[in-house]
């Protein structure tokens, strides 16, 4: 059976309710208030099983006053009944929920003339052609028209057919995007504590699954809550599926901590934001120009939060009637993604002026210059395909990147649907991966290049040097970026043959520390002195003497016994003490066979300095590189050869 959200429009006193109820036999006018004064305040429900159509009724309050609370109800909607008293024909909120519908991007729906008890044909006939012309050119211009009379039940049953054929011919609603289910009730049930209703746009629910609650008036993140039951058109059901009204019964959280307006979503996936770019639709009738710094308020979702605007149009403003960019500075954080439409009313008098439809949910904010190239990506993302737009946005993101997470927030996309995306870009050559990061391939190069300028530069200053500290590099050129950035950033060079990494250290590829004749002779004598003297090493600056090394060519020297640093020959035991590798292979080869002949295998300071034939200033600082080594182990005073 095929679900589907019904919702009524138009003007006060026109009979919405009224027809609810003779579809349904339910009053949707819950309120006590609302019966006394037979009015509606608040959005009410009831459902309607049609055969292979189910449907859920949203009943909005027709005053000019409450248009907010219509606004929470009809966000989610399939399908609009549009309801004009066939006595009195179109009036203001028939106009004005109708243009909100058609901001919404409602697709489907009818027309219903209702009190046709009360008039004649010839007064029909106006209301049908009234009808006929406001409804012209839009989405309604084919739909039925339906007269009925609530109080004695004509046309009832054909309206009812009428449901039901558009109901079945409705598209299912896109199983693209992960489950969102913005709150338009919250109240306490006794014995079962918080329950939440809504309409479930996207996406399915089941029982014991974990939701987040989004989101409080501040960025903080979502409210992990449990789902404890769930209702559908007042049955208890272990799943709901979109396009059904839903009542969540829900765990971890209190009522008084729950709003109309938050949203509850797929764990993990969405987050808070506050400043959103769009495409605004400016009614017709609007009566001024959207300009920048002008407060409005949007209805996004079941929510209404105050925003200023900041018009991306040359010029400005965007006139009545026109479209145009601008960007959306939020009062309070919002969730919203790619592509979800909102409405613009006046901050005041509060009338609906416009809608839109977001297209960077995580926008910055756009300064007056960087306007046109703001507008030129945002058209771009709103012409591209999905795997265009993970372009657009990993191109945006520069050497920051894309997150995989902020992907998802973006655009509410399902994991199969991003990794599709993901797929056809990296096909197109659009997109570069760095682990869970995306780049575009420019700004890939771009670091690449910087990269290698780097080391270049290094090696022209420094030419004796082995190479450059990665984390030097890491910390000049990806201090803001994510670590995987530099990784792949690195790893690529390495595999193009650019760089080659030795440990701690990246050097090019062509970086041969070549020596000059004297050069390669003061290294020789150095390995040799430190060859000769074995444990009995001398320090740098005696080493250096001996080289022949004059006081003015210090650094120079320094930089050749770095060289055999670097290769391995000579090795840095403590500060200024050095030793020949063979001299410490030879002595770690002695200690061995001292453990073969010791049962216990070890060794103490004393027989240390025997057995190597050094003093005490070498012995401590030797068994601490061994330990450090690995090849001894402290113990109390004992080494324990491992
Ligand atoms: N005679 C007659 N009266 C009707 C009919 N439908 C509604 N009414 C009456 O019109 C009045 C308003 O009806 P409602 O259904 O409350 O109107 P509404 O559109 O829900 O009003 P709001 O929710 O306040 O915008 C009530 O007194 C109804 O009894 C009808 O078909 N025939
Ligand atoms: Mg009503």
């Amino acid at each position: 059976m095929k679900s589907i959200i019904v919702g009524t429009a138009g003007h006060i006193d026109h009979g919405k309710t009224a027809l609810v109820r003779a579809l349904t036999g339910v009053n949707a006018d819950r309120l006590p208030e609302e019966t006394r004064r037979s009015i509606t305040i608040d959005i009410g429900f009831a459902d309607l099983d049609l055969g292979e159509v189910s449907i859920g009724f949203v009943d909005v309050p027709g005053h000019e006053r409450f248009v907010k609370n219509m606004l929470a109800g009809a966000h989610g909607i399939d399908l609009v009944m549009l309801v004009i008293a066939a006595d009195e024909s179109v009036m203001p909120q028939t106009r004005e929920h109708f243009d909100i519908c058609r901001l919404l991007g409602v697709r489907n729906g009818l027309v219903v003339l209702t009190k046709k008890d009360l008039i004649d044909e010839e007064l029909l006939a106006v209301a049908q052609a009234e009808a006929q012309e406001l409804i012209a050119g839009s989405f309604l211009k084919d739909a039925p028209l339906v007269a009925v009379s609530s109080r004695t039940g004509e046309g009832i049953d054909e309206l009812k057919s009428a449901l039901r054929e558009i109901g079945l011919r409705v598209p299912p609603r896109s199983s693209e995007f992960i489950t969102r289910l913005p709150i338009d009730r919250a109240f306490t049930m006794r014995g079962f504590g918080a329950v939440v209703t809504g309409t479930l746009i996207a996406g399915e629910i089941s029982e014991g699954e974990e939701l987040e609650l989004l989101t409080a008036p501040s960025l903080l993140p979502g409210k992990r809550v449990r789902v404890r039951g769930l209702q559908v058109h007042s049955k208890s059901v272990s799943r709901a599926t979109s396009g059904q009204r839903t009542a969540v019964n829900l765990g971890g959280i209190e009522t008084a901590a729950i709003d109309r307006g938050m949203l509850l979503a797929a764990a993990g996936r969405l987050l808070p934001t506050q400043i959103v770019d769009a495409e605004i639709q400016m009614l017709a009738d609007a009566p001024r120009s959207l300009r920048s710094r002008q407060r409005v308020r949007a209805h996004i979702g079941a929510a209404e939060v105050l925003a200023r605007v900041r018009v991306l149009e040359p010029g400005d403003e965007i006139k009545p009637g026109a479209s145009g960019l601008a960007q959306l500075r939020f009062e309070s954080a919002v969730v919203g993604v790619l592509g979800d439409r909102f409405i613009l009313r006046s901050y005041s008098p509060q009338m609906t002026i416009g809608g839109g439809v977001i297209v960077d949910a995580f926008a910055t904010k756009h300064r007056a210059p960087q306007a046109p190239a703001a507008r030129e990506w945002l058209v771009a993302l709103m012409k591209a395909d999905r795997a265009g737009q993970v372009a657009l946005f990993a191109a945006q993101a520069g050497t920051r990147g894309l997150r995989k997470v902020d992907l998802a927030a973006r655009t509410g996309w399902r994991d199969e649907i991003i990794e599709a995306a993901l797929a056809q870009a990296r096909e197109a050559g659009s997109i570069i991966d760095a682990e869970a990061v995306l780049l575009s391939p420019a700004t890939f190069e771009e670091l690449k290049q910087k990269i290698m300028q780097d080391v270049a530069a290094h090696h022209a200053r420094e030419p004796l040097s082995r190479g450059l500290r990665k984390e030097t590099l890491r910390e000049r050129h990806f201090a803001h970026a994510p670590i995987e950035i530099f990784r792949a950033v690195l790893v690529t060079l390495e595999q193009e043959g650019a760089l080659l990494a030795e440990q701690e250290i990246v050097r090019s590829r062509e970086h041969s520390r070549e020596l000059s004749g004297d050069e390669a002779r003061l290294r020789d004598r150095l390995e040799a002195i430190y060859c000769q003297a074995a444990l009995e090493a001398p320090g740098m600056t005696e080493a250096l003497a001996l080289a022949g090394v004059s006081a003015s060519a210090q650094q120079h020297g320094r930089k050749i016994l770095q060289m055999l640093i670097d290769a391995g020959a000579v090795v840095r035991v403590r500060g200024e003490m050095f030793f020949h590798r063979q001299a410490l292979d030879d002595l770690i080869e002695k200690l061995r066979a001292h453990a073969s002949r010791n049962s216990d295998r070890a060794i103490d300071v004393a027989a240390f300095k025997e057995l190597a034939g050094i003093s005490r200033k070498y012995a401590i600082p030797l068994l601490e590189y061994l330990d450090h080594q690995r090849v001894t182990r402290r113990e109390g005073d004992r080494r324990v050869i491992l």
